[in-house]
């Protein structure tokens, strides 16, 4: 495959769609074709999937269902979209991928990271991303953007919004961990930048990854 990965990670309102637009705008302008995606989703049947996992009303999963419903959206999504467009040489940016299940369903529900790892293998052959930003906020700074966010939408996708600041706490720590985990891909990011000083950081890190491939 001769494209990139770029996934956008962090907790509530860390500010990553804002910053995947700028970005896939930057690198448009300079020439290369940009492919925007999100997690769970993507796909039209993993967007079928998301309904079920997001929506208030989406359903009351067991963890073990819970997971294998985010796995089975991304298997489709990296199938069917992702590695696709790679193969064409297309930049594709994602919002959330697998570090997400790390956090939320080990990290903050509690699932044995190990089960996650053997579904990675299992269902994605070991696909991960070749460059990840780990966005880096304050919990209730997030959850207040994030809450804004939904408010102005009129969204329902606010099932794990629900859960309480100890939750989204051990989230952040995981990412935090995830990130010192793997530091050949992943970059951490204090969001509490002004957006601007986000972007510039996200796009000379790229930047430095393009000229070093
Ligand atoms: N989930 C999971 O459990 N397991 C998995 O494997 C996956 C996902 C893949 C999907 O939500 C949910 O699924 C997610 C985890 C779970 N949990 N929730 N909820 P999502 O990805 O669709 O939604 P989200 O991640 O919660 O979105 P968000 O956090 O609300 O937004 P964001 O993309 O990080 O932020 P934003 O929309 O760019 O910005 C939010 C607001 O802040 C907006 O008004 C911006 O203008 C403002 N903003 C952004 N940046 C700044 C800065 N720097 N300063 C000030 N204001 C800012």
């Amino acid at each position: 495959m001769t494209g990139l990965f770029i996934t956008l990670e962090g907790g509530e309102g860390t500010g990553k769609t804002t910053q995947i637009k700028l970005l896939a705008e930057k690198l448009q302008d300079s020439g290369h074709e940009t492919v925007i995606t999100r997690e769970p989703g993507g796909t039209d049947e993993a967007e079928k999937i998301r309904e079920l996992l997001v929506r208030r009303d989406g359903g009351d999963w067991t963890p073990m269902a819970e997971i294998l419903l985010f796995f089975a959206a991304r298997n489709m999504h990296i199938e069917t979209l992702i590695k696709p467009a790679l193969a064409e040489g297309k930049i594709v940016i994602c919002d959330r991928f697998t570090d997400s299940t790390r956090a939320y369903q080990s990290y903050g529900h509690g699932m044995e990271l190990d089960i996650i790892e053997s579904l990675v293998q299992l269902s994605l052959g070991g696909f991960e991303p070749d460059l990840t930003f780990m966005l880096d906020l304050d919990v209730e700074i997030g959850l207040e953007r994030a809450g804004k966010r939904l408010s102005d939408n009129g969204s329902n996708e606010d099932r794990f919004e629900q859960l309480d600041t100890g939750f989204h706490e051990r989230l952040r720590q995981g990412f935090l961990e995830i990130a010192q985990r793997n530091p050949e891909r992943c970059v951490i990011v204090e969001a509490s930048q002004t957006i601007e000083e986000i972007a510039e950081e996200i796009e000379r890190a790229v930047q430095e990854r393009m000229s070093n491939v």
